[in-house]
């Protein structure tokens, strides 16, 4: 586990960027959802966002992590809602 994420975290930990439309989408579900989240701002932050690739494998933003496990960024969590699957994984 790195610094940045600790075990009295939210379920839902999500690397995001200022200025990144799918991180407001993702944010905006996460909302309506009632879901609480943790953001981890990956801004200007090398160490950060090296963080985030050795953890997700992914490059964009958003990585949205559930449980410590990556999902995906925003085209995934919505694909997770739409089949119902978000809920069950949050229950
Ligand atoms: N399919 C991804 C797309 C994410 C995406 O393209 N994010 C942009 C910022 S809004 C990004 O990271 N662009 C930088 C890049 O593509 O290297 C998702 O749904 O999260």
């Amino acid at each position: 586990m790195t610094d940045d994420v600790t075990p009295d975290d939210p379920a839902v930990v999500m690397y995001t960027q200022v200025l990144c439309g799918f991180c407001a989408a993702a944010r905006a579900l996460l909302k309506k959802k009632g879901i609480a989240y943790k953001e981890i701002n990956v801004t200007l932050n090398a160490k950060l966002r090296r963080e985030m690739v050795e953890r997700s494998g992914g490059r964009t933003v958003p990585q949205i992590f559930i449980d410590g496990r990556c999902i995906g960024g925003y085209d995934e969590i919505a694909a997770l809602d739409d089949a119902g699957e978000l809920d069950k994984l949050l229950s």
